[in-house]
């Protein structure tokens, strides 16, 4: 990573965790366990991949971080519910994720479950919040993102993957098929990052399908990743259990492609995302090594 993103990042992830911070009912607020549990899982060390990617693309078409700080929070805080959900035994029943006891581990699985639609419902809230003297035109634009972040939310976005992948456990998916699901379960929701930070930047036509480009291939690129990661990475590592996907029998590009395939696949991801901004030249500068960083991550 360059210096130049690092402190890009290192402005701006604590700068995200404020906003989330402000944006939740304190520990101590009534009724105070699900308080604490939304707060232990939003709080539990993420990256913070999602709300970068929605504060570089307003960024990179001239926004400022403050019309893009309720999306920035709104999908994490939806990225963390689907963790939380994913993680429950009706589901992948896992005991670990972002390096801790996962939350229905630590609270039950009826508080985990609330902690999940709490964190669902308060990301919409949030972004429904206006400030008293916003204009028409951010209203404009905060309803178009609130409508990009439904759809990757819904039933064609992360939930419709994650249909996907419960119903493909055990049984031989094709490459399409394993796409079509990616591009769902982990895809949608990044790139309505991208996009939904550039609505909210009022960005015009022609950026706007780059940025589309763009977040398409970097959010398949990511569980690309992901998948290579499960299969090469431990439990210390990736902060989750490693291995999971194979144990469960589930099609990942890995069992479908082969490792170097899909390491070969995730790089050409890599290009693509890269081409799309190429246009954009030095205002692409962070995009582009987000982009990098997503797939060179070893977590
Ligand atoms: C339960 C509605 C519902 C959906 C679940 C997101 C998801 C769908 C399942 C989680 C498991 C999984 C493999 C998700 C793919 C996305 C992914 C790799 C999530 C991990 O994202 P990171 O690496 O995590 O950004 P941190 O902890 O850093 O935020």
């Amino acid at each position: 990573m360059t210096s130049d993103l690092a402190a890009w990042i290192g402005a701006r992830r604590p700068a995200v965790d404020a906003a989330l911070d402000r944006a939740l009912p304190p520990e101590a607020a009534w009724p105070a366990t699900i308080h604490q549990a939304v707060r232990y899982s939003l709080f539990a060390g993420g990256k913070r991949i999602r709300p970068l990617l929605v504060l570089a693309a307003a960024e990179a078409v001239g926004g400022g971080a403050d019309d893009a700080m309720p999306l920035a929070c709104a999908v994490e805080m939806i990225h963390t519910y689907s963790l939380i959900h994913d993680d429950l035994p009706a589901m992948d029943d896992d005991d670990l994720r972002r390096g801790k006891p996962t939350s229905h581990k630590v609270y039950g699985e009826a508080i985990a479950i609330l902690a999940g639609d709490a964190l669902l419902t308060r990301a919409f809230h949030l972004m429904a919040e206006l400030p008293p003297e916003a204009g028409a035109d951010a209203a404009r634009r905060r309803l178009l993102a609130t409508a990009v972040l439904g759809e990757a939310a819904g039933t064609t976005g992360l939930i419709g993957g994650q249909v996907e992948d419960l119903e493909s456990e055990g049984r031989a998916i094709d490459a399409a098929t394993l796409e079509r699901l990616h591009r769902a379960k982990t895809g949608a929701l990044l790139s309505a990052c991208v996009r939904g930070g550039a609505l909210l930047a009022g960005a015009g036509r022609e950026d706007l399908a780059r940025l589309e480009a763009y977040g398409a291939a970097v959010g398949l690129a990511f569980q690309v990743v992901d998948d290579v990661l499960d299969g090469t990475s431990d439990d210390a590592a990736l902060g989750k259990t490693a291995g999971k996907d194979a144990a469960a029998g589930k099609a990942t590009y890995v069992s479908v492609h082969g490792l170097e395939k899909a390491r070969a696949l995730a790089a050409a991801l890599l290009a693509d995302a890269q081409a799309a901004i190429a246009p954009f030249g030095e205002r692409g500068r962070i995009l582009a090594g987000l982009a990098e960083t997503i797939v060179r991550r070893r977590s």
